[in-house]
């Protein structure tokens, strides 16, 4: 019930909302409250705005660096002596967001504390912290501050990993609410202070049931059963909230989910609700997807005589993640100088100018017509038009009528054009909608051939990128010649509702 309608029950009117009233006055605000933009109704579930803005962030960066950097291990137990975290130079997070940058990503994840419990920040919970560290560089670190710093210098989005595993906390899993209340709680409560800008903190699922541990010097393994209650997480998430509006808690913190591997790729068919590699349409929770993987041939930590992958594959997992309705938090380890090897600053460099050569020049901006099947009837302060899927603003987008849940999109260029991708984005803040879509060129604007159909043209989602020649290890080729490109919605929820849509 909105505002008007309150008001004229609380004038005792009732059937006709104007009997009593000077019709000239308020037919206009009836009509005004009744949908006056004649918007779609939303397909639940939806997005919170702060989920919205962390799939806007689609492309970012993973630092692991810490106590295992200097032990070569993957997993520490707790027990490691301060004094062997000890940076050969000032750990440098401003350089480590800048190769990121420079790859293409807009933002990073840094890893602040791992399940060793180390903190690579004073904390006021724990000694076992930077402030007992091996040397002076090692001291003086504060990855926080300088991550949160180097961030907003370089205009970048940032988060925080803190694990909730704690192998080196005496109350980590000892049956009580110890652990919650003097250690993990108070430390991303120290974290959020450290910029209420955050994007994402990181809570790992991982809990070691086979793993021993320090825990204080039981050297014991443990286990908790339900870490929702455990680590108190509706209580954590309101109160992160309450500092840093637009965090979204991955994982364990609910509100974006692991995509089901660490390998860099998410289903074709992937939709923001449910779990795993593909989702479930049918679920009620908005959970969108997030791949975490590996640009190192080695673990999550620095190793010495590690490789990185190449350019082609980095831009693969790129199109199997960012491509298909997830976001990708590239890993890239500091070595122990506390800075990303040149080899890696170089690839980085390398993955950018591949982005741009690739996915930089939008030729849907120069088609000279783009002609769909239906537009939705405009509401007073909004339309519906194909126009809207070109003018670079995500907040305005083309849509059919209510009912029309198959429609065509066709593009129309004067002179034969070589296309490779096509990238399709949902208006998702109505729900994610497309069920089915098929993408085909004709070079006459008669004779039409489907092009990528080994590759399910099933969701869009927030982002969809199809490599026209159907593979994503070798996406570039030699293109398509073609002067039309037409795509077909062919199945949706409800009336789909596209906000973009780029051709290169
Ligand atoms: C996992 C952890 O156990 C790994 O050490 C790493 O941090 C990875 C990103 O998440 O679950």
């Amino acid at each position: 019930m909105n505002k008007f309608t309150l008001l004229l029950l609380a004038l005792g009117v009732s059937g006709s909302p104007l009997c009593g009233f000077a019709q000239s006055e308020f037919s206009l605000v009836t009509q005004t409250l009744d949908n006056p933009d004649n918007e779609p109704a939303p397909v639940f579930p939806v997005p919170s705005d702060r989920q919205l803005k962390w799939n806007e962030t689609e492309f970012y960066a993973f630092f692991h660096y810490g106590m295992n950097t200097y032990t070569d291990a993957e997993w520490g137990n707790g027990s490691e002596d301060e004094a062997k975290f000890a940076p050969t130079a000032a750990p440098n997070p401003y350089q480590w967001l800048e190769a990121a940058k420079a790859a293409g990503m807009k933002g990073g994840i840094a890893v602040v504390k791992h399940h060793d419990g180390f903190c690579l920040w004073p904390s006021a919970t724990t000694t076992h912290d930077v402030e007992n560290a091996g040397n002076t560089f090692g001291r003086e670190t504060n990855i926080p501050r300088d991550f949160a710093k180097a961030a907003q210098t370089l205009g970048m989005k940032y988060g925080f990993y803190v694990s909730p595993w704690d192998m080196h906390s005496e109350y980590w899993g000892d049956g009580t609410e110890n652990y919650a209340n003097k250690v993990f709680l108070p430390q991303c409560a120290e974290l959020a202070a450290y910029g209420s800008d955050q994007f994402e903190m990181w809570f790992d699922g991982a809990t070691g049931s086979d793993h021993a541990g320090y825990y204080g010097g039981a050297n014991e393994t443990r286990t908790i059963s339900d870490a929702q209650i455990y680590y108190d997480i509706p209580n954590l998430r309101d109160s992160v909230h309450n500092v840093c509006p637009d965090c979204v808690m991955w994982g364990v913190g609910g509100e974006a989910r692991w995509i089901g591997n660490e390998a860099g790729w998410a289903g074709e068919t992937c939709w923001s609700m449910g779990t795993g590699t593909s989702g479930n349409s049918a679920m009620w929770k908005w959970f969108p997807g997030e791949s975490d993987a590996k640009a190192t041939s080695a673990g999550w930590f620095w190793h010495s005589g590690e490789t990185i992958k190449t350019a082609e594959r980095l831009f693969q997992m790129y199109l199997e993640t960012v491509g298909r309705n997830a976001t990708l938090i590239l890993n890239l380890p500091p070595d122990q100088s506390g800075s990303l090897p040149d080899a890696t600053v170089s690839r980085m460099e390398e993955l950018g100018e591949m982005m741009k050569t690739r996915l930089g020049t939008d030729l849907a901006l120069t088609a000279s017509s783009i002609e769909v099947s239906e537009t939705r009837t405009a509401g007073q302060n909004r339309t519906y038009v194909a126009a809207n899927l070109t003018d670079g603003n995500k907040d305005t987008y083309w849509a059919p009528n209510d009912g029309t849940t198959a429609a065509t999109i066709t593009l129309t260029w004067d002179e034969p054009q070589t296309l490779h991708y096509v990238s399709m984005m949902e208006y998702i803040k109505l729900g994610q909608r497309v069920k089915g879509f098929t993408i085909e060129i004709s070079t006459n604007g008669t004779t039409w051939t489907k092009l990528a159909t080994g590759i399910s043209q099933t969701t869009i989602g927030y982002k969809r990128i199809i490599p026209l020649n159907g593979s994503t290890s070798d996406s570039y080729g030699d293109g398509y010649s073609a002067k039309y490109l037409r795509i077909s919605i062919t199945d949706s929820k409800a009336c789909p509702l596209l906000h973009t849509i780029s051709v290169y």
